[in-house]
C-alpha cells in the first residue's frame, strides 16, 4: 500500500505522545524535551491534520503570565504556519501533587474548587483555539484503599463537577462538548468511571448530559479485559462517542500505549471497519507512547507508524466488505437479519401472545440444528487483515 496520510484522513497525536520523554516509575528520562512547536510541526509533515494538548504541555506548571502567553502565541503561529488545528484540549489534573487524591473528587473541597478553575482556564484556551472537544480524563479520580472514599458522595462531586463544567462552556458561549475517558485503574489503584459502560451510566444522571460523551481509549478498556470494538459500537449506538484515542495494549496489565495495530491486531481490524462504516465522523487521535528504547527518529517512525497501521487496516477493512464471499458469508450467518425488528409493524405483546407459530407450533429442536456459519466468515475477516484474499 502506498497511500500516504492527508488531512483529510484526521488523525490527531496529542502532544505528550510524542514529547513523552520516557520517564517510567523504574528510569528516568531517555530522550530529551521537545519543543511544541517542533512538534506540531514534524506532525504536519508527516500527514497529521490536529494536535491536542493538556494545558500543562504546552505551559509549564506554575508559567507566570507573559510566560504563558509566549507560549501561546508560538503555538498559534505554529498551527498558522502548518495549517494543523486543535480538535480537542484537555486539563493535566494528575501530575502536580496537590492532586494526589485527585481533582474533581478529592476530599479537600479547596482542591475540588481549584481544579475547577483549572480546567475552566484551559477550556477558555480550548475554545480561543478552535477546539470542538474537551476531554476530561480522572487518572487520579479513585482510591487505592476502599477506607478512604465514600463512593455515593465521590459521584455527587464529580457530577457536581462535570455539570459545572458544561454549565461554563454553556455561559462562556465556547461550545465545547465534554469527553470522560474512562480507564480501570493507574496511576490510581482504582480509577471511578473505569470503563465505557460504568461511563455511560453516570453520563445518564447529569444535567446537561446531552452535551456529554466518551473519549474511549483502545488500551484503558483492553486492561480491563473487555472487548473495545462492542464498547465502541454501544457508545455509538447512545451517540456518545464524541472523540476516541487510538493505542495499542496486550492485555490485562499495565498501561502500555503502544503504537496502534501492535496490541491486538485483530481488534484493531475490527475496530477501524466500524468507525469506518459505523458513522463516527470525529478526529483518529493517537495516544500512545514511543518506545522508551527508541531516539528521536524512532519517535518520528512511531507517530508516522500509527497512522500507516490505521491506513492499512482501513484499506483491508474495505477489502472485506467488497468481497462478494464475505457478503455471501454475512447473509448465511443471518447477520442482516438481527436488523430486522422482532415484532413486526403495529404488533402488540397480546398478537405476539396470540401467535401459534412463535411458540406452540415452533419447533425449537429443529431450530436448534442449524449452525450459524461464524467460523468461516471469522476466517475471511483473518485471511482479509492477513492481506491474503
Ligand atoms: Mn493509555
Amino acid at each position: 500500500m502506498n497511500e500516504q496520510p492527508t488531512r483529510a484522513d484526521k488523525f490527531s497525536f496529542g502532544l505528550w505522545t510524542v514529547g513523552w520523554r520516557a520517564v517510567d516509575p523504574f528510569g528516568e528520562a531517555t530522550r530529551p524535551a521537545l519543543d511544541p512547536v517542533e512538534a506540531v510541526r514534524r506532525l504536519a509533515e508527516l500527514g497529521a491534520y490536529g494536535v491536542t494538548f493538556h494545558d500543562d504541555d504546552l505551559i509549564p506548571f506554575g508559567a507566570d503570565d507573559t510566560e504563558r502567553d509566549r507560549q501561546i502565541r508560538r503555538f498559534k503561529q505554529a498551527l498558522a504556519d502548518t495549517g494543523m488545528v486543535v480538535p480537542m484540549a484537555t486539563t493535566n489534573l494528575f501530575t502536580h501533587p496537590v492532586f494526589r487524591d485527585g481533582g474533581l473528587t478529592s476530599n479537600d473541597r479547596s482542591v475540588r474548587r481549584y481544579a475547577l478553575r483549572k480546567v475552566m482556564r484551559n477550556m477558555d484556551l480550548a475554545a480561543e483555539l478552535g477546539a470542538e472537544t474537551y476531554v476530561l480524563w480522572g487518572g487520579r479520580e479513585g482510591s487505592e484503599t476502599d477506607a478512604a472514599k465514600d463512593v455515593a458522595a465521590a459521584m455527587d462531586r464529580y457530577r457536581e463537577g462535570i455539570d459545572t463544567l458544561a454549565q461554563y462552556s454553556i455561559d462562556q458561549g465556547h461550545g465545547l462538548k465534554l469527553a470522560l475517558e474512562p480507564k480501570p485503574n493507574e496511576p490510581r489503584g482504582d480509577i471511578f468511571l473505569p470503563t465505557i459502560g460504568h461511563a455511560l451510566a453516570f453520563i445518564s444522571t447529569l444535567h446537561h448530559h446531552e452535551m456529554v460523551g466518551l473519549n474511549p481509549e483502545v488500551g484503558h478498556e483492553q486492561m480491563a479485559g473487555l472487548n473495545f470494538v462492542h464498547g465502541i459500537g454501544q457508545a455509538l449506538w447512545q451517540g456518545k462517542l464524541f472523540h476516541i484515542d487510538l493505542n495499542g495494549q496486550k492485555g490485562p496489565r499495565y498501561d502500555q500505549d503502544l503504537i496502534f495495530g501492535h496490541g491486538d491486531l485483530l481488534s484493531a481490524f475490527f475496530l477501524v471497519d466500524l468507525l469506518e462504516n459505523g458513522g463516527y465522523e470525529g478526529p483518529r487521535h493517537f495516544d500512545y507512547k514511543p518506545l522508551r528504547t527508541e531516539d528521536s527518529d524512532g519517535v518520528w517512525a512511531s507517530a508516522a507508524a500509527n497512522m500507516r497501521s490505521y491506513l492499512l487496516l482501513r484499506e483491508r477493512a474495505r477489502a472485506f466488505r467488497a468481497d462478494p464471499a464475505v457478503q455471501d458469508a454475512l447473509a448465511a450467518s443471518r447477520v442482516p437479519e438481527l436488523s430486522v425488528p422482532t415484532l413486526s409493524p403495529g404488533e402488540t405483546p397480546a398478537d405476539l401472545r396470540a401467535d401459534t407459530s412463535a411458540y406452540e407450533d415452533f419447533d425449537p429442536d429443529k431450530a436448534a440444528e442449524r449452525g450459524y456459519g461464524f467460523v468461516r466468515l471469522s476466517q475471511l475477516a483473518v485471511e482479509h487483515a492477513l492481506g491474503a484474499r
